[in-house]
């Protein structure tokens, strides 16, 4: 289901000067997808994909007044959040976006795809449960499951529901662990709802490392949820959209950079 009427989404990321990643990778998907992305930056980043070499963080109170600014003129339908590298911009976004309901994404950015640790980690945990106070999901990759259960996952699909049932019950939010499961064709993503636990399945593309492919899956999920679809169908509609990506990019030999 997507509707005709645009809609709106925000991200509140920060920015990769390649684009790969961070709000270009969600302005991209958005785009891509028919929304339409406004944006809070929260860091900004000269980057490629080999290499962060420098960050420059935004005073938090430039943060909240980009979001504000944005939600007096938008009807925001779905909020994306990813790169947020201090606790006191956490706790600010947690208690500026309480009295809106509407589905938040929140991607627990940890690191970057080329290993730049963008915080410190104890000071990650504590951000990461500000920033799910009002989340619909939270989409770690296997690393950052890791850290905040303190659980060694990788391939491991025991350990992997004890990750998801403790982060579940920290969090108090659904749970996404993004390509947990890697087989020789295959790769798998893990929900845990809950309810149940949902394994996502499917063939692996063969290009190697690609930057940017969290921040999509992430924010094309944001969009179907802002679009009134239920969780599982809004995962699998953005993990379509992102092997569709990768595809094009295979087929385009785009060098480790996702073509939307
Ligand atoms: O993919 C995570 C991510 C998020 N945000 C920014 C990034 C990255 C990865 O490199 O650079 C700004």
């Amino acid at each position: 289901m997507v509707s005709k009427k645009k809609i709106y989404i925000l991200s509140i990321a920060g920015s990769d000067s390649s684009s790969g990643a961070g709000i270009q990778a969600d302005l991209k998907t958005i785009m891509s997808l028919g929304g339409y992305c406004t944006v809070s930056i929260t860091s900004i980043t000269a980057q490629n994909k080999n290499k962060v070499s420098k960050i420059y963080n935004l005073n938090p109170d430039l943060v909240i007044d980009q979001i504000k600014s944005i939600m007096e003129d938008f009807d925001i339908k779905g909020i994306k959040i990813g790169l947020v590298n201090n606790k006191v911009l956490s706790k600010k976004i947690s208690s500026f976006l309480k009295k809106f309901k509407i589905p938040i994404v929140v991607d627990p950015v940890f690191v970057s795809t080329s290993g730049f640790e963008f915080i410190e980690k104890s000071n990650y945990k504590t951000s990461q449960v500000y920033l799910s106070n009002h989340a619909r999901l939270l989409t770690p990759n296997v690393f950052e499951a890791e850290i905040l259960s303190g659980l060694k996952i990788k391939n491991n699909l025991n350990k992997t529901k004890e990750s998801l049932y403790f982060l579940y019950k920290k969090f108090q939010t659904p749970i996404l662990i993004k390509s947990v499961y890697v087989e020789k064709n295959n790769i798998c993503d893990t929900l845990y709802d809950g309810d149940d636990i949902k394994m996502f399945k499917h063939k692996r593309v063969d290009i190697g490392e690609f930057h940017g492919t969290g921040c999509t899956l992430s924010s094309a999920i944001c969009f179907y949820l802002a679009n009134g679809n239920d969780l599982v169908d809004s995962i699998l509609k953005a993990r379509k959209y992102l092997l569709s990506s990768l595809n094009r990019s295979k087929s385009s030999n785009s060098k480790g950079y996702l073509c939307h």
